[in-house]
């Protein structure tokens, strides 16, 4: 009845005697799987240790309400490994089990006492410890599960002997349970007394709250207009910024560093599961790659490189694996420049995608989540840099640019006129379909650095001209990317074409239609092409200039 050791789950409020067990459980070659502080506090004293978040796929969600309260862990703690059936489901599954648990709960009590606010208090009823603390308890002929640090020397000592004894476990399962009963208690004779206090009113949301600190143009404003120097250093204090030093900048010969804000929740605070240390540019890239895909509502995926899309596609209606029909359709937009690219998804990265990144040379791969295969799948590859966006992820509400001597601060660029809105400059009305087309097109070409062309057919980028000087080199590029395909795409401008040159390098490439802002003083000539090639063409009012 003895069994050892290999894979442990710590996840302890009260720290005390923690790095004693984890140094004695990494002796014993134990893995040791960990929650938020816990982990950093192991991993602080230089003990290896692998965050639950990459065991699940997910970051930790709702402000930490959401860590543990997953199955690929409650798999791991209540498989019963005396069945053939449990081993079986626990392998497809891609589960591993856990021998050895430590939890101690939130304290409860500790914040009763201390007068905190009833919110406070609400906060700290532990719902995952308990969970975890009874799932094992209950799986006691398979696993330990330990709540007191007291009885660390002893577990200690088991794990180096052999494994835990059955006697052991059980004893250990039924201090936990009256440690949950206790504890559950605590609570209820908490909830009694508060019966004439009105302490359940809605929370404040923290996004309204956040308003007040996050920063605006208004308060830049504010504080440049204001006498005082002295106010014009609200930067990182009033943000409440981290430092992390990077290895180095865009190159190898420049320092750099990342500036993180505590409140933000956006690639900065992302959870890195796998892979080397990302770079500043991986950074850089992995941030457009998620502006281009979060920009779409249905299944996205997007691939950078250098900042620039080198693929947008949106799910086809019906896909089988929206998100791995995405990838692929994004992927074959210029398969040649994907080569090491970055590539972002605004839906969980399943199986099936992983399988395809998997043949493909890539930096970073950045999403809302990874299922547990795809996360077996794409850890085989030691480079790869997998990152998962906070469950709350936001786009940044302003963008900062710096200049000599200052920095230039600008709303987000995040309004899309839809089709609704727009003006038909030239021939017919589209169809249904392609004035879906279209509005993708409109969508995905905010994406590309001006002067930006793309070319979209079946909801997938098949030609990019982007970064060009000239709106007709940047035609020439994405008719030249699309080849064959331009034939029939329709196409996006990200800002009006000051002659017809341009647009004629899309129409002689057999482009069907077209849309782009219009406002030239020139647009009856483009509208005179348009109208002579027999195309739709329409006209936003909206630019999305994108330097
Ligand atoms: O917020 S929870 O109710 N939900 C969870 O999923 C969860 N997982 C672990 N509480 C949860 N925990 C608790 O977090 C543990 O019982 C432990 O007390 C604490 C450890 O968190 P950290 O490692 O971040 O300090």
């Amino acid at each position: 009845d003895q069994i050892p050791v290999r894979r442990a789950l710590i996840s302890v409020s009260d720290k005390s005697h923690l790095l004693d067990l984890a140094e004695a459980l990494t002796a014993a070659n134990v893995e040791i799987i960990s929650t938020g502080s816990t982990a950093a506090t192991i991993r602080n004293a230089g003990h290896p240790v692998v965050d639950v978040a990459e065991v699940t796929g997910f970051a930790e969600a709702l402000d930490g309400r959401v860590k543990t309260l997953h199955p690929a862990v409650h798999s791991g703690l209540l498989a019963d490994l005396r069945l053939a059936d449990h081993r079986e489901q626990l392998e497809q599954l891609g589960f591993a089990p856990f021998e050895l648990v430590v939890v101690n709960l939130y304290p409860f009590e500790e914040t009763v006492e201390s007068g905190k606010p009833a919110a406070d208090i609400i906060e700290n009823i532990d719902i995952g410890g308990p969970a975890m603390v009874r799932a094992t308890a209950k799986n006691h002929a398979n696993a330990a599960i330990v709540v007191d640090p007291a009885r660390y020397d002893e577990v200690i000592d088991a794990v180096q002997n052999g494994g835990t004894t059955l006697e052991l476990r059980r004893s250990l399962a039924t201090e936990a349970f009256m440690h949950t009963a206790n504890y559950d208690g605590a609570v209820a004779n908490w909830f009694l007394d508060q019966e004439d206090v009105a302490w359940s009113d809605a929370p404040v949301d923290e996004a309204e709250d956040a308003e007040d600190t996050e920063l605006s143009i208004d308060m830049i404003f504010e504080a440049s207009e204001d006498a005082s120097l002295n106010d014009k250093t609200i930067g990182y204090e009033m943000l409440g910024m981290r430092e992390a030093v990077l290895r180095y900048g865009e190159n190898s010969h420049q320092r750099a560093a990342l500036f993180t804000e505590l409140q933000g929740s956006g690639i900065a605070q992302a959870t890195q599961l796998h892979g080397k240390e990302m770079s500043y540019n991986n950074y850089v890239d992995a941030d457009a790659a998620v502006r281009a895909a979060y920009d779409h509502e249905r299944p996205a995926v997007a691939i950078i490189k250098h900042a620039n899309p080198c693929g947008i596609a949106v799910a086809p209606e019906g896909a089988a694996d929206p998100i791995a029909a995405a990838h692929e359709l994004a992927h074959a937009c210029d398969p040649v420049s994907a080569f090491g690219g970055v590539i972002a998804a605004n839906r969980v990265v399943t199986a099936q995608m992983a399988q395809t990144v998997a043949e493909i040379f890539t930096e970073v791969v950045v999403a809302p989540g990874f299922e547990p295969e795809a996360l077996a799948i794409l850890t085989q590859k030691k480079n790869v840099r997998l990152i998962v966006l906070p469950a709350d992820f936001e786009q940044n509400p302003v963008e900062m640019r710096q200049v000599s001597g200052g920095f230039l601060v600008q709303d987000t660029d995040r309004f899309f006129a839809p089709a609704a809105e727009w003006q038909l400059a030239a021939g017919e009305p589209a169809d249904a379909e392609t004035l879906a087309e279209l509005e993708f097109a409109w969508r995905a070409c905010r994406a590309v650095k001006s002067n930006g062309i793309l070319l979209t057919s079946n909801g997938a980028s098949v030609g990019v001209g982007m970064g060009q000087v000239n709106r007709v080199d940047s035609c020439r590029l994405a008719v030249e990317r699309a080849g064959e395909r331009a034939r029939g795409a329709v196409a996006a401008s990200d800002a009006f074409f000051p002659f017809a040159d341009g647009l004629q390098v899309l129409l002689d490439a057999g482009v069907r239609a077209v849309v782009q802002p219009g406002g030239s003083v020139r647009d009856p000539e483009v509208v005179e092409a348009a109208t002579a090639a027999g195309i739709t063409m329409y006209f936003t009012g909206e630019r999305h200039f994108f330097h």
